[in-house]
């Protein structure tokens, strides 16, 4: 059975080679585990150069906390060396998870890396599931739940202004302001249910014009801001998803690539050539934009050509923002006005393409109730107009954002929906002491609000949001 007490281990540094590789252990036998299969490489006293680095090969060779070693890992049944490696070994409380940690850096091969992970897991370790290093840091209390998920964001971080709101997080700027929120809901329930225990003592504890003042500036106005925040700034922290779709051959695989600046998808001059949908990530001033080239729309009977029209049709379906391409030097037909029906209750950029070809007399007219407030004319071949895009792009997913992102707590979007849950407890907690309800019934609600904070920072939360949360963690984080 898996158990929080087992000593876990994992490979921490990306699949792949590099210049080095860490295997992390953590848990009660990681030094042991890490002694077992470790041997110094100890200078000899008065050596001469180049004799210094002798592999003495100690065994019961221990550590000392906080420092690193250097040396070779070998299996200790047939002593084979593995590889070369500096070790750090900590004791806990003073590590990532709080219990001890030894990480051990060798070359970054994909092959010598399992080997060591292999050995480690031999010598009793179990391999970690994503995102248990910081779950059980989490569990011993040196993160809240918000810290752990802002790790996951300075993973995830696509631009610097990604970054700098994860960086906020990890240092605990949201739960600070939630605990706030929450301590002092505690304190009224605390004074609410002991007027409800010793109604004769406590008669005049609770001044409910005082209390209500309070809970409007100390809850009510404080996670008021922080919902604002979300609304004007979530798209720094989430990035917005830009669907490109059109006819075949109106250039939208040709605007994908002008976009990202290499020749990603296909171009031909045959209607059809894109069948998959191909993503990008792009940093437009500072949001990271997703941006998906699709299966040309149309009628047709071709099975493969049906299967890429499916795809596309569920695909702007989650997007956030579609560009709506026509030929600029063609009138719009029948085909585009099939299109326009399933995407027009989407936010649309219509994107006139090809504006090269346009001759003084072609320019198109678009019909009476196709209605955009933003239409650009582009040409994805000659790179013109691109960029009063981008402007359209960041203007639109921006919204009229005017945050300072440098002192901003951005919540996600979890943390929004119990800021909303816990902000319409404590709202009905103030219309209960205006209206002079029942103590047990403020109780009540003032618990709701309580709680709902308390699952943001993860004083009060189910196993399965937390399976929810670290499944998003890689492996080895
Ligand atoms: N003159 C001109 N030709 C363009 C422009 N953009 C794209 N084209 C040409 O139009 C043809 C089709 O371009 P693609 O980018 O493959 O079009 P698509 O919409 O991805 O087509 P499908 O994948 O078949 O749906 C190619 O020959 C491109 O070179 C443009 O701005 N001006
Ligand atoms: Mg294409």
């Amino acid at each position: 059975m898996i158990t929080d007490s087992d000593t876990i281990a994992a490979i921490a540094t990306p699949a792949g080679r590099g210049g080095i590789g860490i295997v992390k252990i953590s848990g009660k036998d990681a030094f042991a585990i890490a002694q077992a299969v470790f041997r110094p490489l100890k200078s000899r006293p008065h050596a001469t150069a180049g004799q210094n680095r002798q592999n003495t090969g100690i065994r019961g060779f221990k550590f000392k906390s906080h420092r690193l070693y250097y040396g070779h890992i070998i299996n200790p049944k047939d002593s084979a060396l593995l590889d070369e490696v500096l070790i750090s070994a900590m004791r806990g409380p003073n590590t990532y998870t709080r219990e001890d940690v030894v990480e051990i850096n060798a070359h970054g091969g994909a092959v010598a890396l399992h080997a060591i992970l292999d050995l480690v897991l031999s010598q009793g370790a179990r391999l970690a599931d994503p995102g248990e290093f910081t779950r059980r840091a989490f569990l011993h209390g040196r993160i809240d739940l918000t810290q752990a998920e802002a790790v996951i964001d300075v993973i995830n971080a696509r631009t610097q202004k990604n970054l700098k709101l994860a960086a906020a997080q990890i240092s605990g700027a949201l739960k600070d302001r939630v605990a706030l929120s929450r301590n002092h809901l505690i304190a009224v329930l605390t004074q609410v249910e002991a007027a409800i225990d010793f109604p004769d003592d406590v008669e005049d504890l609770i001044d409910p014009k005082l209390t209500i003042q309070a809970l409007q500036k100390e809850v009510v106005a404080s996670l008021n801001g922080l919902i604002r925040n979300y609304i004007d700034a979530h798209i720094f922290r989430d990035g917005i998803s830009v669907a490109v779709v059109g006819r075949p051959n109106v250039g939208k695989s040709s605007l994908l690539n002008q976009l990202v600046k290499k020749d990603r998808a296909i171009v031909t001059d045959l209607p059809g050539t894109t069948r998959d949908i191909i993503e990008e990530t792009l940093n437009l001033q500072g949001i990271p934009v997703v941006i998906s080239d699709t299966a040309g729309l149309h009628p047709t009977e071709n099975p493969i050509e049906k299967i890429g029209i499916e795809k596309t049709l569920a695909h702007v379906n989650g997007s956030d923002l579609v560009l709506f391409m026509v030929e600029a030097h063609r009138p719009v037909g029948p085909d585009d006005h099939g299109i326009y029906d399933k995407i027009k209750s989407k936010s649309i950029i219509m994107v006139h393409n090809k504006m090269d070809l346009i001759k003084s007399d072609s320019a198109t007219a678009l019909p009476d109730d196709w209605r955009f407030e933003d239409q650009v004319l582009i040409s994805a071949l000659y790179d013109n107009g691109i960029d009063q895009l981008k402007e359209k792009i960041i203007k639109l997913a921006a919204g009229k954002a005017s945050l300072d992102l440098n002192a901003a707590i951005v919540p996600n979007l979890r943390h929004k929906l119990l800021l909303e849950a816990s902000l319409a407890a404590a709202e009905a907690v103030i219309e209960q002491l205006q209206n002079g309800t029942s103590s047990e019934l403020v109780a009540i609600h003032l618990q709701e609000a309580i709680d709902a904070l308390g699952v943001i920072i993860g004083e009060t939360v189910k196993v399965d949001v937390l399976d929810q949360i670290f499944s998003q963690f890689c492996v080895g984080k």
